[in-house]
């Protein structure tokens, strides 16, 4: 059976996985039928073939990136979550997806590691899994190297208004697309609802990044989304 390896999660936290890439994963897999074997994961992801996670392993081989994973499974088992869109849907499924992973990526980022009042939250719950007498080491360490990505990024040295502002234009754009339709692309789920999910799913994670729930909590739409998904997959689970 193909085994997903994700960040171990405790069971307290009301999202799948604090990871929305993880999410992503774990939602795709459970939309398209396909069965796997959730392993969780609490040492360092640098050990990990790409230094991060979500990874799969199947017939021995470990394969990284949740894009790149989404096309094995097509090309190796039929399975496509979006075989259902007209190209034009397929258009905007990427472009939403990169907004989504790349730019609504580094400002949950920017909430949960820079943001100084967020990370004497955020760090228990990611460090949760490492000694005591590592654990404030290793915080620091990886919170050095976050921001410095961040910083890199260009996201890291805005104002914390103005990556606010930022993301504001990105849920009021996902909140648009979505309407009152089911999912993005109408009644059948898509890559691009997986992989929202995966991201407003843990922006309404209240205990870590208070900002990101108010503003999130703003679009109905997108919270009622978060709930179906969560009902019709991911109910039993937790
Ligand atoms: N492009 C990758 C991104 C995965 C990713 O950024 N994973 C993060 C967690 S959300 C990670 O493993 N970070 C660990 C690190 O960078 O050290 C994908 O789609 O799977």
């Amino acid at each position: 059976m193909i085994e997903l390896v994700v960040f171990k999660t405790s069971k307290k936290y009301s999202a799948p996985n604090f990871s929305p890439f993880c999410v992503k994963l774990q939602c795709a897999f459970k939309a398209m039928g396909i069965p796997f074997k959730e392993i969780p994961f609490a040492g360092n992801p640098k050990k990990m073939p790409k230094g991060k996670l979500p990874i799969i392993r199947d017939h021995g081989y470990e394969f990284c990136d949740s894009e790149l994973i989404l096309k094995y499974m097509k090309e190796k088992y039929n399975k496509d979550l979006d075989s259902h869109l007209s190209a034009i849907d397929m258009a905007h499924c990427n472009a939403y997806k990169k907004m989504v992973e790349d730019h609504m990526g580094m400002g949950l980022l920017y909430f949960r590691w820079q943001v100084e009042e967020n990370w004497s939250n955020v760090a228990p719950i990611f460090f949760a899994q490492i000694p005591a007498p590592l654990r404030k080491i290793m915080a620091g360490l990886s919170r050095r190297s976050v921001v410095s990505t961040l910083y890199a990024n260009g996201m890291g040295r805005h104002s914390h208004d103005e990556v606010l502002d930022f993301l504001e234009d990105d849920f009021k754009a996902l909140s648009t697309l979505l309407g009152d339709k089911k999912y993005f692309f109408g009644d059948q789920i898509s890559s691009l609802d997986a992989t929202v999910f995966g991201f407003i799913t843990n922006c309404l994670q209240v205990s870590m990044t208070p900002e990101l729930f108010k503003l999130a909590s703003k679009y109905q739409n997108l919270v009622a989304f978060e709930k179906r998904i969560k009902k019709l997959l991911f109910q039993a689970q937790k």
